[in-house]
């Protein structure tokens, strides 16, 4: 099972890389760290379970961030109706977006990243993102609210981009014109 030791942190060079399509179908190997990122989560979301093994709490996980340089992503969380979307996906890409924006007013964290870094990071308020899940069948979500920011946040991980890169680092917490402030 994965814990914080896993985690790489940020100034990590893995962080920084592109990561490398999964070859489908895929390997034995690559299932069991695509399913040990979902485990990760489902883990860190049980405070008994997250107690036990000093894990904090996580909506999504990309492998880079287990020093996995290889395309495959985990979002455990609920939207804004409580359904669950609780989803691995191998290869995942945002095929369409809106022009329009969102963003959290709380921001975001990462578990890459030790310290709160202030500031509204401008999201797609929606996205259809396509992939390949662990059963191996090709999979399209149509995608608003938290769940599109934490895919975006997770498929820029794939790219090696960073969370606070998206960040006006001169007004940090300008609201971003005409984008959908999301609380939570
Ligand atoms: O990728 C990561 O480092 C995980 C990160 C993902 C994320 C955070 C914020 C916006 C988009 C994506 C986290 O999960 S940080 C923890 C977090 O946001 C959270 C944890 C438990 C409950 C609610 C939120
Ligand atoms: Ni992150």
């Amino acid at each position: 099972m994965i814990t914080m030791e896993d985690i790489i942190r940020d100034g990590h060079p893995t962080l920084r890389k592109v990561a490398v399509e999964v070859t489908l179908p895929p390997s034995e190997e690559d299932k069991q760290i695509l399913s040990s990122l979902l485990e990760y989560l489902i883990n860190s979301q049980n405070p008994e379970v997250a107690e036990k093994y000093g894990l904090r709490a996580g909506i999504g996980l990309a492998a880079p961030q287990i020093n996995v340089s290889k395309r495959m992503i985990a979002v455990h969380l609920k939207d804004d109706k409580g359904e669950l979307i609780s989803c691995a996906l191998f290869n995942p890409k945002i095929i369409s977006h809106s022009v329009e924006k969102s963003y959290l007013v709380s921001g975001e964290g990462c578990l890459s990243v030790d310290r709160a870094i202030e500031g509204y990071v401008p999201r797609y308020a929606r996205i259809t993102v396509k992939g390949v899940n662990l059963e191996g069948k090709e999979v399209k979500l149509r995608l608003k609210g938290l769940p599109a920011i934490c895919f975006q946040h997770e498929i820029d991980h794939l790219n090696g981009i960073m969370f606070y890169d998206h960040i006006d680092k001169k007004h940090p917490l300008k609201p971003i014109e005409g984008a959908i402030a999301i609380e939570r």
